[in-house]
């Protein structure tokens, strides 16, 4: 009997950069003759439109069997692998987050492929590259691979995006060939916050102690346009108040390739101004690119 290789990624919930690349991954395997599966038990979050989830290129269906080996994609925390996975049964790991790459490089050597891009798509990529079967990529796995890279990296313009993964996008982009997708896939992905503008903030609010300087509630938007966002201020405010006074919103246009920190409570503004050495105008205050609330939150550590 030939051994199925399964190739999967998270538990819980995966992103478009986990889907995508299991299905490419899998499908490389294919082509080099190796039976390969993409699989996940895992929901997809909101960065998988639903148009997304309806190409022909997807998940596959599984029957588990003992014979079964394990490739992992996008995560190498064995805490947070599928529950699928048998862990004595993996053979290949390939990621880009920090933390466990020198333990499975003692275990699998080269199987071992951890390197910190801005996503995981790129690497697998970058493998089809190796192979010589760039030609292999069609349009629709093109689609999946090159939103995963505008997921993960915020539209090339988060800090992580290296070189690698523009060269990357710039090939998909060739594949694809509509200047347009960048907004068409955020657009899609934001109908989503649009809808329910309240449950969104709810959903991306971290209420803890940071730092002296950030207030205790910290909520964040990643949008494509902030006008559907500053039209409905009001449902912001409601939202925002109903948890406390001192709270922040980290809204991140990525049409501006920006930052908008908004706040109410004056000493709030001011210890961010202080921070960021910018003025508020009114209740906002425009930063120069797009900021992540995790790298706001080790900057105001840092300050003393
Ligand atoms: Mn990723």
């Amino acid at each position: 009997m030939i051994k199925m290789i399964v190739v999967t990624s998270g538990n819980k919930y995966i992103d478009i950069d986990a889907y995508a690349s299991c299905i490419a991954y899998a499908n490389l395997l294919n082509l080099k003759g190796q039976k390969a599966k993409a699989v996940s038990s895992a929901k997809p979050n909101e960065s998988i439109p639903s148009s997304l989830l309806k190409l022909n290129m997807g998940l596959d269906h599984y029957e588990p069997s003992k014979e079964d080996e394990f490739v992992i994609i996008d995560v190498s925390n064995k805490a947070y692998f599928d529950k699928i996975v048998n862990e004595d049964k993996i053979i290949e790991v390939i990621d880009h987050h920090a933390g466990y790459e020198e333990y499975w490089k003692n275990k699998l050597q080269d199987k071992a492929k951890i390197e910190f891009l801005g996503s995981v798509a790129t690497l697998i990529v970058e493998l089809y590259e190796k192979e010589g079967l760039m030609h292999k990529i069609t349009k629709e796995l093109a689609i999946l691979l090159i939103s995963a890279i505008l997921d993960n990296t915020l539209n090339l313009k988060a800090k992580v995006t290296s070189k690698r993964d523009i060269t990357v996008y710039e090939k998909l982009e060739r594949i694809i060939q509509d200047k347009k997708y960048p907004e068409k896939y955020f657009l899609e992905c934001q109908s989503k916050i649009n809808k329910d503008l309240k449950l969104a903030i709810e959903n991306d609010t971290k209420v803890e102690y940071v730092s002296q300087i950030l207030p205790p509630i910290f909520s964040q938007l990643t949008i494509w346009d902030k006008e559907i966002v500053l039209r409905n201020k009001d449902v912001l405010y409601t939202v925002l108040n109903n948890m406390g006074d001192k709270w922040m919103l980290n809204l991140i246009c990525l049409k501006d390739g920006k930052s908008y920190l908004i706040a109410k409570d004056l000493e709030v503004q001011k210890n961010l101004e202080k921070l960021f050495n910018k003025k508020f105008k009114a209740d906002t205050m425009e930063l120069d690119n797009v900021w992540l609330r995790k790298e706001i939150m080790k900057i105001s550590q840092e300050q003393k």
